[in-house]
């Protein structure tokens, strides 16, 4: 067979996410070979410096088709989404957005020989029938939120378009993901990026989840690494075509407030919870990863204090 350079998109380049495994696949793969595509232009400018760059829209087929004629792409990281507390602010454009794009995605990926597709799940598609602790790889799910049940209906479509047509797609549900390159984007999950930035800006923080609130969270080099393991393995050790449930940490807004303690003593936080309480709720505290640990090898890295030293640490040298 003849060898096929590879040739990478990531569509949501600029988000939180996008951003920092962009960089990540340009450094492995090479610059010229990541194209980092995004509604927005980018505001990070070593990812608009460090290769090619495309503005499209998940939205405009047409569009896609084009650029993917363009450059005869091999792997195609879909990262767009409406996450889930802005989701639930216009939850029809939430569901368009989220399915329409991926079905775009799915789509063009067969039409154009793509030969692997990632695209992430979430922990918001479990709900609150769902076992909270340990939350399983396989168990009821009834999600609450439109981010959520649009997430849950994805993981159907990956699989079914793996089996139907034998598209490899690869997927994980993320938990709540920690970096200081860029700011989440309307997520429940997002006060834990926050309260780093306040606490190293030595500002007090005002926290909209009630101070026991746990939720599974994952420091962003532990979510470029589980990435890239997950799609560099070989395909016969991937036993789920829907996604992988895996595992960082997990902790409260008061813990996450006393590890920053131990490096900044002064820092406050004050206790406000508002609609996202609710949405934090119904979601898993713990999760259980053992599937992806057996399949292959996930293992993080990184707990809550290595996470507040090396977030602190860097936010501090970011400040002007
Ligand atoms: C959110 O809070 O919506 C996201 C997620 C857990 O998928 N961070």
């Amino acid at each position: 067979m003849a060898y096929r350079r590879e040739m990478i998109l990531v569509i949501g380049a600029c988000g939180q996410l996008g951003s920092e495994l962009t960089l990540t696949l340009r450094t492995l793969y090479g610059a010229d070979q990541v194209v980092a595509a995004d509604i927005f232009e980018p505001k990070q400018a070593d990812l608009l410096a460090s290769g090619p760059f495309e503005k499209i829209d998940v939205l405009d087929p047409k569009g896609m088709t084009a650029l993917a004629a363009r450059y005869n792409f091999t792997q195609i990281y879909h990262l767009a989404a409406v996450l889930s507390a802005t989701g639930e602010k216009d939850p029809k454009f939430a569901w368009r957005l989220n399915m329409d794009g991926l079905f775009h995605v799915l789509d063009l990926a067969l039409a154009c020989g793509v030969s692997q597709v990632f695209w992430p799940s979430s922990i918001a598609v479990f709900g609150p029938d769902t076992p909270r602790q340990q939350t399983p790889q396989h168990t009821v799910m009834n999600p609450s939120t439109v981010y959520g049940i649009s997430k849950q209906a994805g993981e159907q479509w990956c699989a079914y378009y793996f089996k139907k047509h034998g598209l490899d797609i690869r997927s994980l549900r993320y938990p709540g993901l920690i970096g200081y390159k860029s700011l989440p984007g309307g997520g429940t999950t997002d006060y834990a990026v926050d309260i780093y930035r306040k606490a190293a800006a030595g500002k007090p923080f005002e926290c909209y989840l009630h101070q026991d609130t746990y939720l599974p969270m994952m420091y962003m080099p532990d979510a470029i690494k589980a990435t890239i393991d997950l799609m560099q393995a070989p395909a016969r050790n991937i036993s789920i075509r829907e996604s992988y449930n895996v595992s960082g940490m997990s902790f409260s807004p008061s813990e996450i407030a006393a590890s920053i303690q131990k490096i900044l003593p002064s820092f406050e936080i004050a206790y406000n919870p508002d609609y996202r309480q609710q949405i934090a709720d119904s979601w898993p505290q713990t999760i259980s990863d053992q599937v992806a640990r057996q399949d292959w090898g996930w293992q993080p890295a990184y707990d809550l204090d290595a996470m507040t030293a090396d977030m602190l640490e860097n936010l501090q040298q970011q400040l002007p």
